[in-house]
């Protein structure tokens, strides 16, 4: 498997296609060069990587040769026809490539229904974001879904049409356009791993066409099916259990016909054995980057590749498709972002960042950006059981992270909070002890979420908001114990958050301390819309009133952000690294820098006075801006702090 070498002859691959057509050559005094010669300078640079690979994954299909000239023709249509001010943002972008690493990036993930109602909504709370410092939206699934139930708009019934009823094409171009004027990048989902059953393409293999029956993967004896789940996980193992769903319409000869379905029934897995698949994404992507889509969430990354006998995830033949995209998309809109979406065990997710073939040591070579949901994990168990441990213990594994490539760091999003994803360093009884605390069910927990699904023996899942998971009730005021509580811990989670290695990215309404969604007209079945509420624009009009939690909290988060990005140390290059020495209660990391900056929290509900070592008595709180004893230092209930060495203070943005 993985073979590089060749049967056939190997023939150059040249680009069939004319360069340097009008407009698009430069005059031969200019020295910046003409797209055509940029193009064929990233050709040179990124074909042969992107070949490579395309000839590993797909030696032994039929014409194979003509799909790679085909390839090459398609990334270098895209470059072409790659709008000029989208070409001179990558030029800006290629300047600066450690950008999305910087202090002063925040994003902010959200719905576009029931953030703004439509793609036009989004673009008329710009302002909003912008004063909170956003630099980076992440808008969740916008394309064409399925009609009905759609996974949030997982279940893409079209990837060139926007759901119409957030808007069309020209919208989410606006909204790009509007957003860079801005200062933020444009991220979207790219669902790669399945489409919906209403999908043309499923349609058309419904309907017998077997050109579209080869994009999805078809087993047709009960027996397959068995072989198969006797080695797959399940991902909803109670909202939709197996991995397999009979689908007679595929069925051939009077036979039985069962299609993947990894996750939801109407989601039907893509085969990317199949090159034409691998194409029709590859295409997907360009396409968007072409309305000015900065960065794209690869969902579900670890499941692209099957094999039997295995739990299909995370395959070395997944990872090769991704490289691939990068590749050519580094060719067609060299300053694209991918991120990978792995909720899995950390080492695994790290493995996303790439690998190099040669040594097999960790490589900038896959996506640019991942998910830390270990971190995030591990802070809502810090929290829940008062022990630092298992989140410096983590921070020492994640520190491999290629430089180049960066985490995304979050306290909350719209799915579930998977503890699973930690067993391979917390013990079960732990895990399941956590779930349980944030579903309400022990003794003393202040939270207010629900436990949702675990594979097998897993702990149950998480769903609610941040606010409500830290206690916070939806009518909680400042002055009221409970409630001041409940906003140390939310301001905690985020001020580790945005002081751990990354692109913090903010989950809709926890600016405002948004508390769960209204229970009456939830759907029945899919607990994660707890976490999925309405923005509530009356609740926002009030993060200026220190009398509202929204307001005590908005003024002190959008404060830390203020104070992050006057601190470089806090960008997302060098890792965080786990301070030794700290009572278990405390979490404390240092992030290097030319001015260092260490982050102290204290998990519990009691005051305590720390120690560290030093050498210097100058240090300040960055964010009180006072003087600070290192030797004595006082931390209140869940209070958190960024300390760094007294000396001249750059100024924070008012
Ligand atoms: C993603 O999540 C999306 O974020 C979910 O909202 C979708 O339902 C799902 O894909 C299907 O499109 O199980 O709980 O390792 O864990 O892909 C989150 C990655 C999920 C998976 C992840 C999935």
């Amino acid at each position: 498997m993985g073979s590089l070498s060749w049967k056939h002859a190997r023939q150059p691959v040249f680009l069939s296609i004319t360069l340097g057509f009008n407009g698009m050559t430069s005059s031969p005094s200019s020295r910046t060069p003409s797209r055509a010669e940029s193009l064929r300078q990233r050709l040179d640079r990124h074909w042969p990587t992107a070949e490579a690979l395309l000839r590993r994954l797909y030696a032994g299909v039929p014409d194979v040769e003509d799909w790679l000239v085909r390839m090459r023709n398609v990334v270098s249509t895209a470059a072409l026809n790659r709008p000029a001010p989208l070409a001179e943002r990558d030029d800006r972008r290629l300047a600066e490539p450690d950008w999305f690493q910087r202090s002063n990036q925040l994003g902010y993930c959200f719905y576009v229904d029931r953030f703004a109602g439509t793609l036009a909504g989004v673009q008329a709370r710009l302002g909003y974001l912008a004063d909170l410092g956003v630099t980076y939206l992440h808008a969740l699934p916008l394309l064409a879904m399925q009609a009905g139930d759609n996974d949030g708009g997982f279940a893409v019934a079209d990837y060139r049409a926007i759901e119409p009823r957030l808007g069309r094409t020209e919208d989410l171009t606006a909204l790009a356009q509007a957003a860079h004027g801005a200062g933020m990048a444009l991220c979207l989902d790219v669902v790669c791993n399945h489409t919906a059953r209403d999908h043309a393409w499923a349609q058309a293999a419904r309907a017998g066409d077997p050109r579209y029956r080869a994009y999805y993967h078809v087993l047709e004896s009960a027996e397959s099916v068995a072989a198969y789940e006797a080695t797959l996980g399940q991902v909803f193992p109670k909202t939709a259990p197996g991995n397999f769903t009979p689908e007679p319409a595929l069925a051939r000869d009077g036979g039985q016909a069962w299609v993947w379905t990894t996750f939801y029934p109407y989601q039907w897995d893509l085969n990317y054995a199949n090159p034409a698949v691998f194409q029709e994404m590859l295409e997907v992507l360009l396409h968007l980057a072409n309305q000015g889509v900065d960065v794209f969430r690869l969902d579900s990354t670890p499941f692209l590749w099957k094999a039997p006998g295995t739990a299909c995830r995370g395959l070395p033949q997944t990872h090769w498709v991704v490289r691939a995209w990068r590749a050519l998309l580094a060719i067609a809109a060299p300053a694209v972002l991918l991120k990978g979406e792995a909720i899995v065990d950390p080492d695994d997710v790290v493995s996303f960042f790439g690998r190099d073939d040669a040594t097999g040591l960790p490589a900038a070579n896959e996506c640019h950006l991942a998910y830390n949901n270990g971190m995030m994990t591990a802070l809502w168990l810090a929290q829940a059981t008062g022990d630092a441990a298992p989140a410096h213990a983590l921070l020492d594994r994640l520190a491999v992270r290629p430089r180049q490539a960066a985490w995304i760091t979050y306290v909350r999003c719209h799915d579930d909070i998977i503890w699973d994803a930690l067993a391979a360093l917390i013990p079960q009884e732990t895990l399941h002890r956590v779930s349980a605390f944030y579903a309400g069910a022990t003794p003393g927990s202040y939270a207010l979420g629900a436990a949702f699904q675990a594979d097998g023996d897993g702990a149950p899942s998480t769903n609610g908001m941040a606010a409500s998971l830290v206690g916070l009730r939806p009518e909680g005021r400042p002055g009221e114990a409970d409630t001041d509580a409940a906003l140390a811990r939310l301001l905690q989670l985020y001020q580790v958050t945005l002081a751990l290695d990354g692109l913090p990215v903010l989950y809709m309404g926890d600016e405002i301390a948004l508390t769960n969604a209204p229970l009456a007209g939830l759907p029945a079945g899919e607990g994660r819309w707890l976490h999925r509420p309405d923005m509530d624009w009356n609740r926002a009009a009030e993060r200026h009133d220190s009398a509202t939690a929204a307001g005590t909290f908005h003024t002190a988060l959008r404060r830390l952000i203020r104070v992050r990005a006057t601190l470089d140390a806090l960008s997302g290059i060098e890792p965080a690294r786990p301070l030794a020495g700290l009572p278990p209660g405390i979490l404390g990391f240092e992030r290097v820098g030319a001015r260092a900056v260490l982050c102290l929290a204290n998990l519990t509900g009691q005051a305590v006075t720390v120690s560290l070592p030093t050498t210097t008595d100058a240090w300040r709180d960055a964010v009180a801006e006072t003087a600070i004893d290192l030797t004595a230092l006082p931390l209140g209930p869940w209070q958190t702090r960024w300390i760094v060495a007294a000396g001249p203070t750059s100024e924070v943005a008012p």
